[in-house]
């Protein structure tokens, strides 16, 4: 009986590692910062909270951050104090800072992230988005580094209602927001590295507004929320929301991301940029003819609202 015992074991544990469970919260959070920057008037503020799971565990939402902890990406177009470039031409590479990433050849990437991100390079955090929430905004960085170069980047769609995933928006006090990201690697040369694209993985580690915990299906290693709703309504805090534990080591070279799915895309519409200068006046580094980056995401653009992004660029 113990050896038969044993053998099921060996067989079901590993299944049981890829497919983690959410846990669930419900309702709004409790606020533990009204904002980690101000943009002024007529914009979000980047509140950050705090609320508990069934299991006891206490969550940070939208995220736990490094904000502030390590220097902002430059700006390649920022209307909260910053530079607001007109175009590529106007960007001066001498001018912006080369950040260490532990190893010689140099490399500059250019970032348009709804609505926050933390750029990896090698397992080192380089640089962090100075504006977590609105106005949009877009950024790039400079940093050395050996290849194989591993890119790692945490997403955050930013929410005002916390908890909740959601924003006071068109007509509806709690609307789910989207996210997404789009990314163009390159050499010294100017030459493209990498662009964001359905060969980076990506992983969800926080879902919400869920307004029917069961519309969430997890299997192995992936967590579809597509069967739930993305309405805006009047009122839902009675709604829920899943969380799932960050690997600590998520953003190092040797982290397997084998088991994380494929990187969804969506179109520039779909995103919803064609009215953002802090993307429209950079189409040739995101929307460039022959290395057209794609904006990615895991697999539910509305819902999924902390999202790791990987790739390794040999
Ligand atoms: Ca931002
Ligand atoms: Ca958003
Ligand atoms: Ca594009
Ligand atoms: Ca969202």
């Amino acid at each position: 009986m113990k050896y038969a015992l044993a053998g099921i074991l060996l067989i079901v544990a590993p299944i049981g590692v890829a497919a983690q469970e959410a846990t669930f919260t419900t309702g709004l959070a409790t606020e533990i910062n009204p904002g980690l920057f101000d943009c002024g008037p007529g914009t979000r503020p980047s509140a950050v909270g705090e609320i508990t799971s069934d299991d006891g565990t206490v969550w940070t939402v939208p995220a736990a951050t490094n904000y502030g902890t390590v220097p902002f990406a430059a700006d390649l177009f920022n209307e909260c104090g910053g530079d607001q470039l007109g175009s590529s031409a106007e960007i001066d590479l001498d001018s912006v800072p080369l950040m260490d990433a532990g190893g010689s050849e140099e490399f500059t990437a250019y970032i348009f992230a709804d609505n926050y991100f933390e750029l990896y390079v090698n397992g080192t955090l380089i640089a962090v988005d100075e504006v977590p929430f609105t106005k949009f905004n877009s950024n790039l960085v400079r940093f050395t580094a050996d290849r194989p170069v591993t890119l790692a980047i945490m997403m955050v769609d930013w929410e005002e209602n916390l908890g909740l995933g959601s924003e006071d928006n068109r007509g509806k006090a709690f609307h789910p927001g989207d996210g997404g990201l789009v990314a163009h690697i390159q050499d010294a040369k100017g030459q493209t590295v990498a662009i964001t694209d359905d060969t980076w993985r990506a992983q969800t580690f926080y879902t919400s507004p869920l307004n029917d915990r069961s519309c969430l299906v997890v299997d192995g290693p992936s967590r579809d929320s597509s069967a739930c709703s993305q309405e805006g309504v009047d009122n839902a805090t009675g709604y829920s929301a899943a969380h799932w534990t960050v690997p600590s080591d998520w953003m190092m070279p040797s982290f397997d991301d084998s088991v994380w799915p494929a990187a969804s895309t969506f179109s520039n519409d779909t995103v919803g940029v064609k009215n953002k200068k802090a993307f429209t006046n950079f189409e040739d580094l995101f929307d460039t003819p022959g290395a057209d980056a794609d904006f990615i995401w895991s697999s539910n653009l509305v819902l999924d609202n902390l999202v790791l992004l990987r790739k390794t660029v040999e």
